[in-house]
């Protein structure tokens, strides 16, 4: 008998969201997007069958909306079928996005799945021949504003073999994403799991690589342009005082957000060169069709051609290009933070206030007074900062950024 389980765990597939802040006029792109959130789950019933996993785990935000489209559900209730038939059992939670208050018209789901109550914490005994027993504790959210810490409510049962919490919560405090059934990783660790299979943050993480092993699988497909790298779900394997989780790829089509320094190049073909290597570096770094947003920064002699009429021409050319590789780059949008080149010899002799800006600074560098002038400068800044932690400040530097900050304020635009 073996004494460990194999399972998948995922979480936030968000079935029958819309795909938001994205304009593809290109059908290539907007089929893929379609087709994405569904695709995320067959390959996630696909490595189940493929890995003969004791059961699938779902913690939370199976579908977007607490009514979630007949369409959704039906994609939801075909694939749980799929594990049926494979003889898979899936125990899934409910989150804030689908919570037990919601309509749901999937009463039909076929009996491997079972929906963790929202009332009380549930313990189900999974057991199957020849392997070990394994208790797996979950709980649904209710509705969809849950504000206390449902970690606490979770207790090891003495007669587990090995254990296993299925959450949907904010672990953390974190940042950008609703305070939901909040927890700190000590209260996880206090309820004597093994593992934590955790939903709500879309970004892949393992939170803890010890026991108990906490992860947060993300979002299987990414669905906005935040959702940027790779997305996926867990292969578990725990065993009692144990768990390694392998992270497995399921998205089908990535989001990436790349900055481009254009402060070296000088004419239009310098500027597609730039675009195209960025664009194949992306490829490069994904087995699957990117979504790319381009921000262009640095200062840069190119700045008049990009802009308006000949940027988009520009981004239009090259994504015509970029679409017809393998696998494909989508240009959702190229934002321009780059700022005019400056030729400080003509600055330097400018007869006006900027012209005094620019001697000051290079005559203080000249006289080897750049260090004494910042230190005295920041003085009351720096008196505050315990001396562990003083900044090693280079400033000659620091000196030649805050002069061309106050040259950006004073020479508007620069063209
Ligand atoms: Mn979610």
């Amino acid at each position: 008998m073996s004494d460990s389980v194999r399972f998948v765990h995922a979480a936030d597939l968000h079935l029958g969201a819309p795909f938001k802040r994205v304009q593809a006029a290109d059908s290539r792109v907007s089929d893929a997007l379609l087709v994405a959130g569904t695709l995320a789950l067959g390959r996630i019933v696909d490595l189940c069958i493929d890995r003969d996993v004791d059961f699938l785990l779902l913690a939370g935000d199976v579908f977007d909306s607490a009514t979630p489209h007949p369409s959704a559900q039906h994609a939801f209730r075909r694939a749980m079928e799929e594990l049926n038939t494979a003889g898979i059992p899936v125990y899934m939670t409910r989150g804030n996005h689908d919570p037990g208050d919601g309509r749901y018209d999937w009463i039909d789901l076929p009996d491997n799945v079972r929906v963790f109550s929202s009332a009380q914490v549930e313990r189900v005994l999974h057991e199957r021949e020849g392997r070990a027993s394994c208790a797996i504790h979950g709980w649904s959210f209710p509705s969809r504003e849950v504000l206390d810490n449902v970690a606490k409510r979770f207790r090891r049962d003495p007669g587990d073999q090995i254990a296993i919490g299925v959450l949907h919560a904010n672990v953390g405090d974190r940042e950008g994403w609703d305070p939901y059934a909040p927890c700190s990783v000590v209260d996880l660790r206090d309820a004597g799991m093994d593992y934590w299979a955790l939903g709500h943050i879309h970004l892949p993480e393992v939170v803890s690589a010890e026991t108990p092993v906490v992860v947060y699988p993300g979002s299987p497909q990414g669905l906005d342009p935040g959702e940027s790298g790779e997305h996926g779900c867990f292969l578990v394997e725990a065993g009692p005082g144990n768990a390694t989780a392998e992270f497995v790829p399921t998205a089908s089509v990535r989001w990436e957000t790349v900055e481009v320094d254009m402060s070296d190049v000088f004419d239009a073909q310098g500027v597609r060169r730039r675009i195209m290597s960025s664009c194949q570096e992306i490829r490069e770094g994904s087995a699957c069709p990117v979504i790319l947003r381009i921000e262009l920064a640095g200062r840069t002699a190119a700045r008049r051609l990009l802009t308006g009429a000949d940027l988009t021409a520009l981004v239009e050319d090259v994504t015509a290009e970029q679409m017809e590789r393998s696998p494909w780059v989508w240009i959702d949008r190229v934002t321009n933070h780059t700022r005019p080149a400056m030729d400080v010899g003509a600055l330097l002799s400018d007869p006006g206030f900027v012209g005094d800006l620019m001697r000051d600074v290079q005559e203080m560098i000249d006289a080897g007074q750049a260090a004494s002038f910042v230190q005295e400068a920041l003085e009351s800044y720096l008196s505050k900062v315990p001396t562990e932690a003083q900044p090693d400040i280079d400033a000659e530097s620091l000196l030649i950024a805050a002069r061309d900050a106050a040259l950006d304020l004073l020479v508007q635009g620069g063209e």
